[in-house]
């Protein structure tokens, strides 16, 4: 029901072109799964650099199209970045990208392309990676994060608007926490901290979307929106002074609202607000150091709901704890009645403890570098778990799919924007098959498809 427009290649696009660079985005989680669509733009436009954003569940997909860009267009300089980017570079640039970009994008690209264009040395720039003649050799990484305020508005202009549901922004890269399940942004793309704009500036770019795009919703993409209760307070007022009226969305954490913060949010428009819940079992919230109870989390969503805040709660089944434990997600949810209830299977994503060390945690990787799996959300043949079986999640999904309906919510695959009570499941349709292989014509995951 939602599409947001990719936020980090619009920042590159946006330096780039104020640098006298001529740039198109393609994003093909709005285009949709035909590559046809993308050579053709590639042909049409004939550029002499292409940039991939890569995450690890689209890098299966990234990984044939680099090879291909590479087939088609021998002469074309492929760049990739992005968090899986910095978790692997050797493997972008095995499949055929010149050079690997590590960290926050926007200088690094503009500097290397600058660089290249005048046939100078690419040493000196910083979070590059390529294969020399000993290997891969990377140059040193930004020492900080940066400076957000000093960087450019995102320009929308570079977006095929009507293809999204909402605009987005963020006020903050990265996040000190460390839930175990997180591929924190915090130690992959930015080497450390937090880096956090001020509120004018926010408020500014809420200004530009709304008088120059007519934006009536933005979506914040940060990790946490404005991390403390001291900021959001501060905003909220700052806001309501500015006399906005574009409403938004912001992802926190359910400890950093109270009922104070969640009046003053929704005096500032507050339309949505997205909590990563996870589970209800306290025993499970704490082996994945989230850092949080269920008693925390009812509270704060309670405290958004009271205010008259839509919420939408992130839910992971499958997270190390026994499957009694996992089932508690289904009375916590009924006692917490948010609008929205999203639930996801885990996936031990590179970039997290997981991922490095899944025997600690009852995870089993058969094939770490067998990204599909981790993409399509099968279970049991490359990854499994120790504490629960494909056939026992199933079963809990269905449960829990099952004890919703019964109390009014919609499946995400009836499901619109209008209705009050939404829920969504791997099960359903619409979950995680931007990229399936089933619509490619391949077959479903075995473990899955015999299930199901
Ligand atoms: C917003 C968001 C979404 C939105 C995406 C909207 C959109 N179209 O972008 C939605 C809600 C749809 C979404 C979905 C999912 N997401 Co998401 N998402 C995020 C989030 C919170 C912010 C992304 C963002 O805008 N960042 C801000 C920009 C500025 O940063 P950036 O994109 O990294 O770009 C910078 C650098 O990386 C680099 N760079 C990036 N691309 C490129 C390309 C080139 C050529 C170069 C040179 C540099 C470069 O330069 C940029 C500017 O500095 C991130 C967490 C995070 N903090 O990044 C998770 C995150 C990316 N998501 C994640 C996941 C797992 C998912 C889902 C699989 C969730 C699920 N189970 O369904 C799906 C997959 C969707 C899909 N099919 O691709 C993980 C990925 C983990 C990993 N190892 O890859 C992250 C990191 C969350 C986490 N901490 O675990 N997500
Ligand atoms: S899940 Fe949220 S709070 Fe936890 S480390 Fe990731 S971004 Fe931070």
């Amino acid at each position: 029901m939602y599409r947001e427009y990719p936020l980090g290649v619009g920042f590159i696009g946006t330096v780039l072109k104020e640098h006298g660079y001529e740039v198109a985005i393609f994003d093909q989680n709005a285009e949709g799964l035909d590559d046809e669509l993308l050579w053709q733009t590639v042909q049409a436009f004939a550029p002499e650099v292409v940039g991939f954003s890569v995450i690890t569940p689209n890098y299966p997909v990234a990984r044939a199209q680099i090879t291909e860009m590479k087939r088609r267009y021998p002469e074309t300089l492929v760049l990739a970045g992005g968090i899986h980017v910095n978790l692997f570079p050797e493997d972008l640039l095995a499949d055929g990208a010149d050079y690997a970009v590590l960290g926050e994008g926007e200088y690094s690209t503009l500097e290397l392309l600058n660089r290249l264009a005048g046939g100078g040395d690419v040493e000196g720039v910083h979070g590059i990676a390529m294969i020399g003649l000993g290997g891969i050799r990377k140059t040193s990484r930004q020492p900080a994060a940066l400076d957000l305020d000093a960087l450019p508005f995102v320009d929308r202009g570079l977006y095929d608007l009507p293809k999204y549901t909402h605009h987005s922004m963020v006020a903050s890269r990265g996040c000190p926490y460390r839930c175990k399940f997180c591929c924190n942004y915090t130690g992959t793309v930015l080497v450390k901290g937090v880096a956090v704009r001020s509120h004018e500036k926010v408020i500014q770019e809420l200004q530009y979307l709304e008088q120059d795009y007519g934006a009536s919703e933005v979506f914040f993409a940060d990790d946490i929106f404005l991390l403390k209760k001291s900021e959001m307070l501060a905003f909220a007022k700052t806001y309501v002074e500015s006399g906005l009226r574009v409403c938004w969305i912001g992802q926190m954490r359910a400890d950093s609202i109270d009922r104070e913060v969640a009046e003053a949010l929704a005096a500032a428009n507050c339309r949505r607000i997205y909590f990563g819940v996870e589970s209800g079992s306290d025993e499970i919230l704490a082996r994945a150091d989230k850092r949080m109870t269920t008693s925390q989390i009812l509270e704060g969503v309670s405290c958004a709901k009271g205010a008259g805040i839509r919420v939408k709660t992130g839910w992971i089944y499958g997270l190390p704890g026994s499957v009694a434990e996992q089932r508690k997600s289904i009375e916590f949810m009924l006692r917490m009645r948010p609008h929205e209830i999203s639930i996801h299977q885990l996936i031990p994503f590179p970039g997290t403890p997981y991922y490095r060390s899944p025997a600690e945690f009852g995870i089993r990787i058969r094939d770490p570098k067998d990204f599909e799996s981790f993409c399509y959300g099968g279970l049991g043949n490359n990854v499994s778990f120790d504490y629960m079986s494909p056939a026992q999640l199933i079963e809990l999904l269905e449960q829990t799919a099952e004890a919703l309906e019964r109390e009014g919510y919609v499946s995400s695959d009836e499901a619109t924007a209008a209705d009050p009570f939404i829920y969504t499941t791997p099960l359903n349709l619409n979950s995680m098959t931007v990229f399936r292989s089933d619509k490619r014509g391949g077959p479903l995951n075995p473990a899955m498809s015999s299930a199901c």
